[in-house]
């Protein structure tokens, strides 16, 4: 009936705060009470939690405005240089209790509701996450900007306002992936301040003139607007509240009048169409570059309204532009802003005036370049045909760049065409194509990866070149961090509450300096502790398995190990290893007899995570999951022992209920892969332990936890090559190599899982080249698995393990990787907002 909804509360409350009392009524009540009568204009008593979530956002957004307005004012007062970090994603989650904790508000907001018949976890379920991102890249992005405003550095963020983030996944009966547009904005985002008046001119196509001195005139084509929206992005107990500006894309002329009077219908809207198209959509693929067009012009389009709006505040401080570098740095996040490095020579040379090679000064000590992946299909190429036709001046811009670029090369490295053509910022064939990564990498002033290993790789593999010519102190690494706010206080609040009680250090003190964790270790030996420890551990699983009964109607034991991966759905990620290991599980059990039976360790496996739509593969993973899982869950004979779940439509808000449930959670990519890995983190900072290759992070995680906490299995990194050229060239057959995953695959093929055909495509990736060596890692990788079954029987071994995890994630604080940034790269240093001068 909806009648349960109203009147709710206390009406005195309602009436005293409508009535403006000021005594006895909290100001979190008042301003509560104020958003919903005047901003939604609705009847106190006819509110649903929706419409409260509304009225707590606007009420919590009115303290981040003040703090945002002091913030911006303090730093156009002190004009300390500033950081940009330009990202084409941002992967926010939900912001309402993210910045309640921030700010310090939970709680009264917690009672402020109350009182007028809400709770405060209902309101906060609400929201809808802004999913402006595909996984990892965009995820840290997000970590940064939190961090960045932590330690109160000038540090914005600017990117793209699309109207549609990463698509909904749906998953059919069969367990097909299905796609959904997510319109975020739908119910209207109470977390942007739209800037009317911050907009400036992109023109795209049209034609370049070069003139006798350098300079080059571009004129014509097609002009489009960029408006601002602002996104507030407070700081963990501290009032700076840095800035995350999205651009979204207008038609100059909404509204062609004179192909409307010429009786052109289509022609009169077809300008606005194109304009608005440019931020309609998020490209849903990670690590897959495409050369479509619409996706170069939002790369074009939010990098010049973006250097565009930079530039505008530099001048504003009255410096003449060759000092830019003094007071801006700029962060390329992966390749997809470099065109930011001809568009600024572009702004130098045919705007200001500048000769080439002080332009160039300039440009190569303004950005920074961060690579997050060595795959070589990730690298992104854009056809030089393309760019000539959508940015004509900037290529003539990169074809000077390569000219100046190539003859340097050759005065060091005399006659060697070879590692010129290797080096070129243009590859050769058809169509020729621009490679990013040389321009970016060329154009920077540094370059780095994001883990230990991975830097390494793109100094001995993607970029050795580079390297030997420009020597080696250029690229480093900055190790990948997470915010612990949002990744241990905001997702599992039991737990910061009794590290809060042991380390007797308030949490805004070791939220800000995690290290201070490591005052754990000792209470690893104090069994009283451990007891509560598992017990939030225990109460995590049961929030999870109430999502999933809640959600999907399904009931999972929760006495049970849970054993967790979460990620982007790529066949570098190994889902497809996992599964198979499921499976080899399930026919082990199906071997054993009741009193073996009896000794095993129940456990259940949870996946998700989203396939790019046009990823056969890795959909047809997601396919054999969901079938494996509605076999073995109802099968009476192994449904006691193993469960399995695929849930759907992963998400920033789905992880923060999964990563605190896990015991364990797979990290298992072929060595060599997965530049970094952030969830690993996450998962160990929330006392989870980690099954994985040697890769990435993991490396460094075992490096801080101990070896002995956690579990590592497959080859290493060097070894893969070799593997792979004795797959080709020296192939022996699976039952021979691997007799294990050939009974599993034989079993998959056999139709064990129904759609016996339907799986070939999908069998014969291993069968055939193996790429990512599961047949090399399958045996190491079960007898992993059996390690953690038998340090799980444990129980006391395995809680100390879990606390002196969590105890020793200390270095994996994005605080402590926003720094290294801040100054090893840009040269920032924090600007705190002064607390205002009390009136005396
Ligand atoms: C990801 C990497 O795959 C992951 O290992 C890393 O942790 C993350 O970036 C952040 O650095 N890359 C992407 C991508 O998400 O789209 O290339």
């Amino acid at each position: 009936t909806g009648k349960e909804h109203w009147p709710r509360g206390d009406e005195k409350v309602w009436k005293e705060a409508l009535r403006g009392v000021d005594k006895d009524v909290p100001s979190v009540t008042k301003s509560f009470v104020n958003h919903v009568q005047t901003s939604l204009a609705r009847q106190a008593y006819n509110l649903d939690d929706l419409g409260a979530y509304q009225a707590a956002a606007l009420s919590v957004r009115d303290n981040l405005i003040v703090n945002w307005n002091e913030t911006q004012l303090n730093y156009t007062r002190k004009n300390p240089k500033r950081a940009y970090y330009l990202s084409l994603e941002f992967l926010m989650g939900r912001t309402l209790d993210n910045a309640l904790l921030n700010l310090g508000l939970k709680e009264e907001y917690r009672d402020g509701v109350k009182k007028l018949g809400f709770s405060i976890e209902d309101i906060l379920d609400k929201e809808r996450d802004a999913a402006l991102g595909n996984g990892g890249l965009g995820r840290l992005a997000a970590c940064y900007l939190d961090s960045g405003s932590s330690t109160e550095l000038p540090l914005w963020g600017y990117g793209l306002r699309y109207k549609y983030g990463i698509f909904q996944q749906l998953i059919s009966p069969e367990g097909n992936q299905l796609e959904a547009p997510d319109p975020w904005l739908e119910n209207q985002n109470p977390w942007e301040l739209p800037r009317l008046d911050v907009t400036y001119e992109v023109r795209f196509y049209g034609q370049s003139e070069r003139l006798a001195n350098g300079r080059g005139i571009w004129q014509g084509g097609q002009e489009v607007v960029a408006v601002a929206y602002d996104v507030m992005i407070p700081g963990y107990g501290t009032k700076t509240t840095n800035n995350l500006r999205l651009w979204e894309s207008r038609p100059k002329r909404g509204f062609d009048l004179n192909s409307f009077n010429a009786g052109n219908y289509e022609g009169a809207v077809e300008s606005s169409n194109t304009a608005d198209a440019i931020t309609s959509v998020l490209y849903p693929n990670d690590h897959t570059s495409f050369g479509k067009e619409l996706r170069l012009k939002q790369q074009y389009f939010w990098t010049a309204a973006s250097l565009a709006d930079i530039i505008r505040r530099f001048k504003q401080q009255g410096k003449p532009m060759n000092q830019l570098p003094d007071y801006v740095a700029i962060q390329l996040n992966d390749t997809h802003p470099t065109l930011a490095i001809p568009e600024l020579m572009r702004i130098l040379i045919d705007e200001e005036d500048f000769g080439w090679d002080q332009a160039w000064s300039i440009v190569t000590n303004v950005f920074f370049y961060t690579n997050h992946t060595v795959l070589p299909e990730a690298l992104e190429k854009w056809p030089v045909p393309l760019i000539e036709h959508v940015l004509p001046r900037h290529l003539q811009i990169i074809y000077d760049i390569n000219l100046f670029f190539l003859q340097a090369v050759e005065r060091k490295y005399p006659n060697d065409r070879e590692r010129l053509a290797r080096m070129s910022l243009i590859e050769e064939g058809f169509p020729k194509q621009v490679r990013m990564a040389h321009l970016a990498a060329v154009g920077s002033r540094k370059v780095n990866g994001v883990a230990e290993l991975h830097s390494d790789l793109v100094k001995t593999t993607i970029l050795k070149d580079f390297v030997d010519f420009e020597g080696v102190s250029k690229f480093s690494n900055v190790t990948n961090g997470i915010t612990p706010r949002r990744w241990l206080d905001q997702c599992n609040p039991e737990l910061s509450d009794l590290i809060t009680k042991t380390l007797k250090v308030e949490k805004t003190v070791w939220l800000k300096d995690l290290a201070k964790l490591k005052g754990l270790i000792p209470f690893a030996e104090d069994a009283a502790f451990r007891k509560e420890w598992a017990a939030i551990k225990q109460r995590n699983k049961e929030r999870l398995a109430h999502y999933v009964q809640t959600t999907l109607g399904l009931t999972v034991r929760t006495d049970a190990m849970f054993d967790v991966q979460i990620k982007r759905l790529h066949e570098y990620k190994r889902q497809t290893l996992n599964i198979l290991g499921v499976i080899h599980r399930y026919l082990t059990l199906k071997a054993m007899t009741p009193e073996e039976k009896k000794k095993v360790n129940p456990r259940v496996v949870f996946f998700a995570g989203k396939a790019a739509p046009a990823y056969y593969i890795a959909k047809l993973t997601i396919r054999l999951i969901v079938n494996v899982a509605s076999k073995i869950n109802t099968d009476p004979d192994t449904k006691d022992y193993l469960q399995l779940y695929f849930l759907p439509d992963y998400s920033v808000s789905l992880a923060e209920v999964l990563i605190p449930a896990s015991d364990i959670s797979q990290h298992i990519s072929t060595a060599g892969t997965e530049a970094s890995g952030t969830s690993n983190m996450k998962f160990c900072l929330n006392g989870g332990l980690l099954l994985g290759t040697v890769d990435g992070a993991n490396i460094e995680i075992a490096e801080e936890v101990g070896e002995s906490n956690v579990f590592f299995f497959g080859h290493l990194t060097p070894a893969v090559e070799d593997l792979r050229y004795q797959h080709i060239y020296h192939p022996v057959p699976l039952e021979e190599k691997c007799p294990g995953l050939a009974r599993v695959i034989e079993q998959v093929a056999a139709g064990l899982f129904g759609d016996a055909e339907i799986y070939e495509p999908l069998l014969n990736t291993i069968r055939q080249t193996d790429y990512y060596l599961l047949s090399d890692d399958f045996d190491s990788y079960i007898a992993a698995l059996g390690m953690v079954d038998e340090a799980y029987q444990d129980q006391d071994e395995w809680v100390k393990k879990s606390i002196k995890t969590t105890a020793n994630m200390g270095k994996f604080s994005s605080d402590r990787a926003i720094l290294e940034y801040a100054e090893s790269f840009w040269n920032i240093e924090p600007s705190p907002v002064e607390a205002p001068k009390k009136a005396t």
